[in-house]
């Protein structure tokens, strides 16, 4: 560790937060506070680079609003408890539910807020337990990994360092000026290199801005774009007949499908022009190899498997995938690099499992046994789960609540037992990244703030209640030692991993030997294509609702005092017009499952049949737009289709 000055050191450590970049950082602590958190120099990849959401951290970890000692909640509201008393109220419920019902009547809720290394040991704890119900499917990438796997076999991507080797970009659904910064030096790169960029989005973002091309097809329709682009390459015979002859199957069912509609048809049902489409195919053709990106937003749709297999489709057909700068890249595993024993799963016979994407629904309905306790952590479920109402209704009706976090958001107000979590400038851990290849240490900066604990301490001393204690009851570096196994036969030691990140033994580019792990062996274009099941268009809710990644918060991680007074809608300053509606008007959003006031922003570059907001606005600041969300799940993967919601304005009052 490097020590500056008796009263000031230097820490460095990881990003746990939920974000792509995963930064290396150093955190400067003078006098026992943290007085800054920088980026990193020595991380390889994200080099000396962290965002501005970093010194609002540092605010975070000492806001007033942060709750740092254990309470219990009663008729009379919130009461501050001793970590004893908090735990044994939780130990005696969870025995009582477990001998009356069994532990199938406690759900398990485990969240997106911090996937370190020790995070495995929470479920760990509750296999011990005999096996609580716990979740399925996702609120984040489930759609676009089981599509990936259906074409790839198993979706790996691409180094971003391999990205250097890119003659061109696109940016499909992916915003990383906001969502994932150390990207940006490798876009200016291509572009330094006479090389393009390509942002492939219905709304005009940070990164859209600097793009070479901004292409804003209809939401949900990027399939017929990627078709379009794959019709005009036959047309000029740019396919790479070699990959398609040796390294795919059913290239000859795919060339049909797209060769069933027109071109001008598919440009029409992805709303773009045939100028666009055709700058695309040039890219392909011209600048090669070209690294295709696909963001979150392109998951959140209800068929998006039809719009990423015909973007994997594109790649194939282009010459794009199993080469160096190529392929179609969306994450990484983050909990990939443990040793997966240990979320104890071995333990019991598998146990039952809640659809996320309906979890109200769910918790409402499920009987035999009916859940009687849910215990959350590092997730605001109410405020982050679809059609919120029906989540806070289900959390109300359940006998007990544990919530582990950091502030009182709209899940905890829900709760009988708030358990303080600690941030990671107070924990030791490992985290891997589901942006890039390296694995880095979380290292304690500071001691915990007031009484709060890492969700690993939390669970040490709540299995001392227990007669699995011994199993569970070891110290962290045993456990690191042993979670973190596969790190360490790679050739790192705990020790050189405290000092920085390593890179995991992954391929900086994928299917170099154009082998593929899928059924034969090859890659699979899709045979299932089904255009009639991508209608768009409702008269009475004109507009998709994309509630996207904010510039300043990650999700529903803000406290209450940041929230302006209402939420903002961006909406294309004509069709405003059209409505009689102004900017900076006080508005009603409203869609088939409820309705929110909002206050409405005009944008000429927006397109007219969407509207745009930032999500993770807490519901008890007069934000959280999944109070008007469908709980439905997606076709292929069980993500969730937050951006199939359709909704309209009307004026207040
Ligand atoms: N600052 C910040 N950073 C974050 C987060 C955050 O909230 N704030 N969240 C983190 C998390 S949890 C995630 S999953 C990632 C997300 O990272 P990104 O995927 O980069 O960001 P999103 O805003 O979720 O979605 C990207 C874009 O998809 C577009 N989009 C929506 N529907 C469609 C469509 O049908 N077609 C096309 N082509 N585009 C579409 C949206 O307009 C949006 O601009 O970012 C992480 N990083
Ligand atoms: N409408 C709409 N809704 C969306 C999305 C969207 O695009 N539109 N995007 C979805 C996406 S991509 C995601 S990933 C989900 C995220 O949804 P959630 O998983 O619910 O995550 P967050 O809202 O980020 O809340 C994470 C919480 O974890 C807490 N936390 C952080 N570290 C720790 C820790 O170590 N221990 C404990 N106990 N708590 C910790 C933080 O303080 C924060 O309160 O939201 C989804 N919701
Ligand atoms: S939030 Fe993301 S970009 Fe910001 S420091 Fe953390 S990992 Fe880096
Ligand atoms: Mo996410």
């Amino acid at each position: 560790m490097v020590q500056s000055s008796p009263t000031t050191k230097k820490i460095p450590t990881t990003c746990t937060r939920d974000c792509p970049n995963t930064c290396g950082l150093v955190a400067t602590v003078e006098q026992g506070k943290i007085t800054s958190l920088k980026g990193s120099p020595a991380h390889p990849y994200t080099k000396g680079i962290a965002c501005h959401k970093t010194r609002k951290f540092i605010e975070r970890v000492y806001s007033p609003e942060r709750i740092t000692s254990p309470m219990l909640r009663d008729t009379s509201g919130w009461h501050t408890v001793s970590w004893d008393r908090a735990l044994d109220t939780v130990a005696e419920r969870i025995q009582k539910i477990c001998a009356e019902d069994g532990p199938e009547a406690i759900l398990y809720y485990q969240g997106y807020g911090e996937r370190t290394a020790l995070k495995l040991l929470n479920s760990y704890f509750f296999n011990l337990l005999g096996g609580v119900t716990t979740l399925r499917g996702t609120l984040c990438s489930g759609t676009g990994m089981a599509a990936q796997n259906l074409d790839l076999g198993h979706r790996i991507s691409h180094d971003p360092l391999d990205h250097y080797n890119s003659g061109s970009m696109i940016l499909w659904a992916r915003n990383p000026a906001v969502t994932n910064i150390s990207l940006m030096p490798v876009i200016r790169d291509i572009q330094n290199r006479g090389g393009r960029i390509i942002s492939i989005d219905p709304y005009r973002t940070r990164t859209a801005r600097i793009a070479d091309r901004h292409i804003a097809p209809a939401p949900g329709m990027d399939c017929f774009l990627a078709m379009a682009v794959t019709q005009v390459l036959f047309a000029r015979g740019a396919e790479d007949t070699e990959f398609l002859r040796e390294h795919a199957i059913h290239g000859a069912h795919f060339r049909a499908d797209v060769e069933a509609f027109s071109l001008d048809e598919l440009c029409k049902r992805a709303d773009v022009s045939v100028d666009d489409v055709l700058y695309i195919a040039e890219t392909l053709i011209t600048c090669k190899p070209t690294s295709i990106l696909l963001g979150w937003g392109l998951h959140r749709h209800r068929d998006a498997h039809y719009g990423i297999r015909a973007i994997d489709a594109l790649a194939a057909i282009s010459g794009n995938i199993g080469v160096q700068g190529g392929g179609v890249s969306q994450g990484f595993e983050e909990y990939g690099p443990y040793d997966q024993q240990y979320w104890g799963n071995a333990l019991n016979p598998e146990r039952r499992t809640l659809l996320m994407p309906k979890i109200g629904e769910e918790l409402l309905h499920t009987q035999n046994p009916k859940i009687r306790m849910a215990f959350i952590t590092a997730a605001n479920p109410v405020c982050s789960a679809p059609n919120s109402n029906k989540v806070a209704d289900a959390l109300k009706q359940t006998e007990f609540v544990v919530y582990g976090g950091h502030f009182l958001d709209d899940t905890a107000e829900l709760a009988h037992v708030f358990l303080p979590a600690t941030t990671f400038l107070e924990e030791d851990d490992v985290m891997a990244s589901y942006g890039h290849n390296y694995v880095g240490p979380v290292n304690k900066a500071i001691e915990p703030v007031g009484e709060a604990r890492c969700d690993f301490h939390m669970f040490f001393e709540l299995a001392k209640r227990f007669d699995f204690a011994e199993r569970f009851c070891r110290k962290t570096t045993d456990w690191l030692s042993d979670i973190c196994r596969p790190i360490q036969e790679a050739g790192c030691s705990l020790a050189r991993l405290k000092e920085g990140a390593f890179r995991l033994p992954e391929p900086m580019a994928p299917y170099l030997d154009k082998k593929f792990p899928t059924p034969s062996g090859k890659f699979e274009f899709m045979t299932d294509f089904a255009p009639e099941k991508l209608q768009s268009g409702n008269a009475k809710f004109p507009y998709s609702l994309l509630t996207i990644a904010g510039f300043d918060h990650i999700c529903s991680e803000r406290s209450l005092g940041e929230h302006a007074q209402l939420a903002e809608v961006l909406v294309q300053t004509t069709e405003a017009r059209r409505l009689g509606l102004h900017d900076g008007e006080r508005v009603r959003l409203i869609s088939e499952v409820g309705s929110m006031e909002v206050i409405l922003r005009t944008d000429e570059n927006l397109r007219t049949d969407c509207v745009v907001a930032e999500r993770g606005g807490w519901i008890k600041a007069g934000h959280g737009f999944n109070q008007i969300t469908h709980d439905i799940s997606s076709t292929i993967g069980q993500g969730t289709p937050f951006y199939e919601t359709r909704v309209t304005l009307e004026p207040v009052g």
